[in-house]
């Protein structure tokens, strides 16, 4: 009765072990003669093997690192009217969560657009909308809508938004598909009219009223500033550096310079 259990218990040791996502294969031998210990230590195996198996149901999800962005918005007078944070979770989804103030009340188009660029006050180097499926415009269209295509943007009677949004089909992983981290950077817009989701290719929402960028283009992008960088965040260094430059020109620039100076004083 002893020998049939063990054979029992031995072809079933094998057990499958689950680490780090890797599934390993272990296969426990006995050679032993029948003695009741090795029956013994056999059962605990099996009981071990059960309580391996149930866990190994629970550690399946691979873990991802979640990823924020934060970004200022601003008016056509270059006022900062609120934020915008992308979150992106752990299984990749992104979110959106934009308060702003200081806004007409009303219903407004809001974009994604395909240029990491704003400029007060038309915010028109922002280009189109972020389309990298190439589709068309709008939820109620036959083939979009386009990834940067957002639901309208709802301003209260007190003129602010304080809004949670869902944005499928885009990462903010640069390495990932459909990044918001393009080569041309990505750009958020808020128009002055409404998106009716339907007209091409822009949903007629007008104007555009509020925008902030996401990400800027990159270095090998034909929108790429590098001076647009250096006057933003390091106005100072900037600064430093022209005097540095003016300083290793030739002492025939100087005498130049000097020499014009001289003579612009002595006419004031
Ligand atoms: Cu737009």
């Amino acid at each position: 009765m002893k020998k049939s259990l063990k054979q029992m218990v031995t072809f079933a040791t094998i057990a499958a072990l689950s680490v780090g996502g890797l599934t390993v294969y272990a296969q426990e031998e006995s050679t032993e003669t029948e003695s009741s210990a090795t029956a013994e230590v056999l059962e605990d195996s099996q009981d071990e093997e059960a309580t391996e198996s149930g866990e190994e149901s629970s550690e399946t999800s691979e873990e991802a690192e979640t990823i924020e962005h934060s970004i200022e918005m601003i008016n056509n007078d270059e006022e900062v009217i609120g934020t915008a944070d992308f979150t992106q979770d752990a299984e990749g989804l992104v979110t959106l969560h934009i308060q702003l103030e200081n806004l007409e009340p009303g219903e407004y188009g809001f974009h994604i657009h395909e240029v990491g660029l704003a400029t007060a006050p038309d915010f028109e180097d922002a280009g189109s909308h972020f389309n990298p499926t190439d589709v068309e415009h709008g939820e109620q269209s036959e083939t979009g809508p386009h990834l940067g295509d957002l639901p309208n943007l709802v301003v209260g009677e007190d003129g602010t938004v304080d809004e949670t949004i869902e944005i499928e089909g885009v990462t903010l992983d640069a390495e990932g598909e459909n990044s918001l981290q393009s080569v041309d950077g990505t750009t958020l817009i808020i128009h002055t009219g409404a998106d009716d989701y339907t007209s091409q290719p822009t949903g007629d929402a007008g104007d555009r009223q509020a925008a902030g960028v996401i990400f800027a283009p990159q270095e090998d992008s034909e929108y790429f500033e590098a001076d647009d960088a250096d006057s933003t965040e390091e106005e100072s260094d900037a600064e430093t550096s022209d005097g540095s430059a003016d300083a290793e020109a030739g002492t025939e620039e100087e005498a130049t310079e000097e020499s014009t100076e001289d003579s612009e004083e002595s006419a004031e």
